[in-house]
């Protein structure tokens, strides 16, 4: 667990299993993190329903069905030879495929890896769709690669990964450093070894190619949608509020855009050299320009609105006044300090469009504040739900328009804010949408484990 954090008691028999996912998975802190988090809700399933205990559904879900772990070598546009490490942990099929990204990035190893697929694990299970959990990814850094070396290394990558994927088995998509440029050298290596044009292997892939509209923007465009229904369950709206967002990818641009779409001003956003405070509002067509075309930095969009944009190095972007929070960047990004800063500021709202953005320490805090908290198995969900909506568009070999996926995609996670309330009512804590999205996610996936018998 991380230094300083508050660790909740659990009750013995989750206790014990806790303790036996650390010691069976020494090292791997991210991954201990998120299983406790969810052991933290089930103690409340567990007294209601013994039988999650007897039959040892925890324990097997704790336990990757597969866990793949590859050389990946490739040579630079220099001649130089370099070696990563590639990663897949095909988590969870009881519901169907494994699905869920691929993450490059220098931090990734086997713990951040597993953190991901397990939480994959529960967020599918919410979508309601027909999805495993699995996640994937290199400590390959795309940072100031070259085109053809970013190719050379997909390629690479792809080559060991074939043999595990499918359309039927394993369906990867993108994550931190991993968008449609990497998805189409990931594609083409595929179908290139497999001599199959079997669209529905990977998803996040481009509209000419089997890609389905709206995935780009589903994960931000999806976080905001489960946000309007968290303000809506209060009788409020996202009109003249004051957001912040963390990051400039592909998460936080598409939130940024569609809060600023239903008259939200989103002033502050960032990436990993700094933040930008812009109280006149992000300029989305200059701040796209930058990360998306220029694959800049935020110190770009800072030189380019030097009039009305402040760039902060070295500060913690929590400290801006926001009336809601959007952590998109990365996981343990929001500490204790910054969620006492936000509580002072007034911020009402925080919603995780990245994967466990928030310390269980910060989570404790903004509770006790009485702000709003929703996690992001249930409110990041969009991306992975329209994920499956692309494999179904493969699948009929069919291309929907944009105003029918994005509906869908609002369906989806008005569906999910609605079970996330139910359920933790259903469970004596109401309002409480981390214990609901835990322990619905929880029991639909173990029920279709049981169901499978001991496998
Ligand atoms: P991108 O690679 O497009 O963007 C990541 C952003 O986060 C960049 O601005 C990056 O800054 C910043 N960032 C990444 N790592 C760090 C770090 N260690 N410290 C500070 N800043 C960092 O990734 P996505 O937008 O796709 O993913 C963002 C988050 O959303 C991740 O947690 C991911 O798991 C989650 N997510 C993504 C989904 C998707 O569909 N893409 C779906 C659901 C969740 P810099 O460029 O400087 O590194
Ligand atoms: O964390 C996530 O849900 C993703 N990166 C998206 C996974 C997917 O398969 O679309």
């Amino acid at each position: 667990m991380c230094a300083g954090v508050i660790v909740p008691e659990l009750v013995p028999e989750l206790q014990e299993l806790f303790d036996e996912v650390v010691d069976r998975n020494r090292g791997e802190a991210e991954f201990h993190q998120a299983a406790h988090e969810v052991f933290e809700s089930l103690g409340r399933v567990v007294a209601k329903h013994p039988h999650y205990l007897d039959t040892e559904v925890i324990r097997r879900l704790c336990e990757p069905e597969r866990q793949i772990i590859f050389r990946v070598p490739w040579t630079d546009d220099a001649g130089q030879v370099h070696i990563n490490r590639g990663f897949r942990v095909e988590f969870n099929s009881a519901l169907g495929p494994f699905k869920g990204g691929l993450r490059f990035h220098p931090s990734v190893y086997l713990g951040i890896v597993k953190f991901l697929g397990f939480e994959q694990i529960f967020k599918n299970a919410l979508t309601g769709l027909p999805i495993g959990g699995a996640k994937g990814g290199s400590d390959f850094d795309p940072k100031g690669r070259s085109d053809g070396e970013v190719m050379r290394f997909c390629q690479s990558f792809m080559t060991e990964l074939y043999r595990h994927i499918g359309e039927y088995t394993d369906v990867p998509a993108g994550d931190i450093g991993v968008g449609g440029r990497e998805i189409g050298y990931l594609f083409g290596q595929y179908k290139r070894i497999t001599n199959r044009y079997e669209s529905g292997v990977l998803t996040g892939k481009g509209l000419h190619w089997g890609g389905s509209r709206v995935r780009t923007e589903a994960t931000g465009y999806g976080v905001v949608f489960f946000v309007r229904e968290m303000l809506a369950a209060r009788g409020e709206s996202f009109e003249g509020r004051r957001v912040v967002v963390s990051g400039s990818g592909n998460v936080a641009v598409y939130a940024i855009e569609k809060v600023q779409e239903l008259g939200g001003i989103v002033v502050a956003c960032s990436d990993s050299s700094g933040y930008v405070f812009d109280e006149a509002g992000i300029d989305l067509t200059l701040l796209k320009e930058i990360k998306e075309e220029r694959r800049g930095r935020i110190a770009d969009y800072a030189a380019a609105r030097a009039g009305t944009a402040t760039l902060v190095t070295g500060g913690r972007i929590w400290d801006v006044p926001a009336d809601i929070a959007l952590p998109c960047a990365t996981q343990n990004e929001l500490e204790a300090q910054d969620a006492r800063r936000l509580i002072a500021n007034g911020c009402q709202i925080v919603a995780e469009g990245a994967n466990m953005p928030t310390t269980p320490e910060a989570i404790k805090l903004l509770n006790a504040g009485g702000v709003a908290f929703a996690p992001g198995k249930a409110a990041n969900a969009g991306g992975v739900a329209t994920s499956a909506l692309e494999m179904q568009q493969n699948a009929s070999r069919d291309s929907w328009s944009f105003e029918h996926t994005e509906q869908r995609l609002a369906d989806i996670m008005r569906d999910i804010h609605d079970r996330c309330l139910h359920t933790a009512d259903e469970y004596g804590v109401p309002g409480d949408y981390v214990a609901g999205a835990n322990i619905a996610g929880f029991t639909h996936v173990a029920d279709a484990m049981l169901a499978l018998g001991v496998i």
